[in-house]
């Protein structure tokens, strides 16, 4: 045995022949300096293909036209097309039940009953509607011109009032009273001067004209009711209390 440590020994066995020798290992040195850069290697393999460039800039003026584009978006729905003609009657239906032996429709008539006379109690209780005969007589308290009040009154389903009897009329004025202001009434003077009629063209049977009146002669086309219920044909401009019949 040489005089190696024992980690770097290594038995070496030559065989030569017969000869055996054992070879003791030093511990290894200290790296070298890297080399120098080698020769550049060959060209890779071709890569993908790239994204396609920004558009070229625009060409010289003179070329040709290009291709049509592309059909635009659907545009917006048309308007209505207009009513068309009422189609035949129908087949006849099943015979129906008497209403007076049809419980459903009963029942549903007596609930609609009662609600009607509770909205019109609340409704007089509060003093915003006058019921005589058929008629309901209505005001918002507002004042407007003639034509004014007619669009109001029809915006809401009625209109402008206009009375056919006295007790109409004293219906009309205790409003007109309440409210210390004139009202419109729904009558107009025809082609004829100092002929009144409804506004839609019937006669007026009963009127309550002030004495003198109507003396506009033409010039006073609308009929105003004073507060004592009296009326006087008067220009259709001025500002006077909406009332409304329905
Ligand atoms: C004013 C107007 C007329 C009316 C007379 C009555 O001139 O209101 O409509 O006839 O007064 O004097
Ligand atoms: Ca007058």
């Amino acid at each position: 045995m040489l005089l190696c440590s024992l980690a770097f020994t290594l038995m070496w066995l030559v065989a030569s022949g017969l000869d055996v020798k054992e070879v003791c290992l030093g511990s290894p040195g200290i790296p070298g300096a890297p080399g120098s850069h080698g020769l550049p290697g060959r060209d890779g393999r071709d890569g993908i293909k790239g994204d396609p460039g920004p558009p070229g800039p625009m060409g010289p003026p003179g070329g040709m036209p290009g291709l049509p584009g592309r059909d635009g978006m659907t545009g917006a729905p048309g308007l209505a097309g207009e009513r068309g003609e009422k189609g035949e009657p129908g087949e006849r239906g099943p015979p129906g039940l008497s209403a007076y032996l049809d419980e459903e429709l009963q029942s549903t008539l007596h609930e609609i009953r009662h609600q009607v006379l509770q909205f019109m109690g609340v409704l007089s209780l509060q003093g915003s509607m006058l019921a005589v005969g058929e008629k309901v007589f209505s005001t918002n308290g507002q004042s407007a011109n003639f034509d004014a009040i007619r669009e109001m009154c029809a915006r809401v389903g009625g209109r402008i009032a206009a009375p056919r009897s006295p007790e109409e009329n004293e219906a009309i004025a205790s409003i007109v009273k309440k409210h210390n202001t004139y009202a419109y009434l729904g009558l107009t003077e025809g082609p004829t001067a100092g002929d009144f009629h409804c506004l839609d063209g019937a006669p007026v049977n009963y009127t309550s004209w002030y004495p003198g009146e109507p003396r506009g002669r033409g010039k006073e086309q609308c009929v105003e009711m004073y507060t004592d219920g009296q009326w006087n044909d008067k220009n259709c401009l001025q500002y006077r209390l909406a009332i409304c019949e329905f």
